[in-house]
């Protein structure tokens, strides 16, 4: 998988590149992330990359020009060009599956008040993390990028992610490792059983009633 970015920030990806699971699928070439100054796009003899409000009314408005010429620069046929706005769709983990089976993404990341309304006519979806507001995009697009590349083969163990939570709807069952008592608190003794049958039951039930007790609505979904 491709992934380009366009944002104002290139360095709030820095880190996030060369770090842990993401680090290790970029070594070994099992995605491909670019970030793209949108700034390097603008043909302003200033370098502005936004402008005030038509109409009146506080903060600066991302301009469609440098956007356009950096999204030709990225997208060919196959790609999905993503805008990253709290008026987005929320997104899900059916929605990361979704992206994974993509060849290539393009992450649009705003600043500032907001996008032209006329950047929306060049994107395929727009996408939200959450109700509430994040100063910019980057950040979100993080979270997209996280989520969908640990689901490309072999980025992480297959059975890993069959288990996530939210996978059926069901929170993660819980896990322990040594010491098999601390402090008081013990491992449950099924754990210790060695009866698989009888531990993928009890895990079973647990994330039940984990899910009923902390998010009764996943219970409710049926759409994913
Ligand atoms: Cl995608 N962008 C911004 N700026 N805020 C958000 C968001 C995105 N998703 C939730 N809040």
């Amino acid at each position: 998988m491709k992934i380009d970015v366009l944002t104002l920030f290139p360095k709030m990806f820095e880190a996030f590149k060369e770090e842990s699971i993401i680090g290790r699928a970029i070594k070994n070439k099992k995605v491909e992330i670019n970030i793209h100054n949108i700034r390097d796009y603008t043909l302003d003899k200033h370098n502005r990359v936004d402008d005030y409000s038509y109409g009146g009314g506080k903060g600066m408005v991302l301009m469609i020009e440098p956007v356009k010429r950096a999204l030709d620069s990225v997208r060919t046929k196959d790609s999905l060009v993503i805008m990253m706005t709290p008026q987005g769709e929320v997104y899900n983990q059916k929605k990361a599956y979704e992206l994974s089976k993509y060849k290539h993404i393009v992450l649009l990341c705003g600043h500032y008040e907001g996008f032209d309304e006329r950047i929306r006519s060049l994107v395929d979806l727009e996408l939200s993390i959450g109700d509430y507001v994040l100063t910019g995009g980057e950040l979100a697009s993080q979270v997209i990028i996280d989520s969908v590349v640990r689901l490309i083969d072999g980025v992480i163990e297959k059975d890993s992610h069959l288990n996530d939570s939210f996978n059926n709807n069901l929170l993660d069952y819980p896990v322990y490792t040594h010491p098999a008592e601390f402090e008081g608190m013990k491992v449950p003794d099924v754990l210790l059983s060695g009866n698989h049958k009888l531990i993928d039951k009890w895990r079973y039930e647990q994330s039940l009633e984990k899910t009923k007790n902390k998010r009764p609505d996943l219970l409710k979904k049926e759409d994913d």
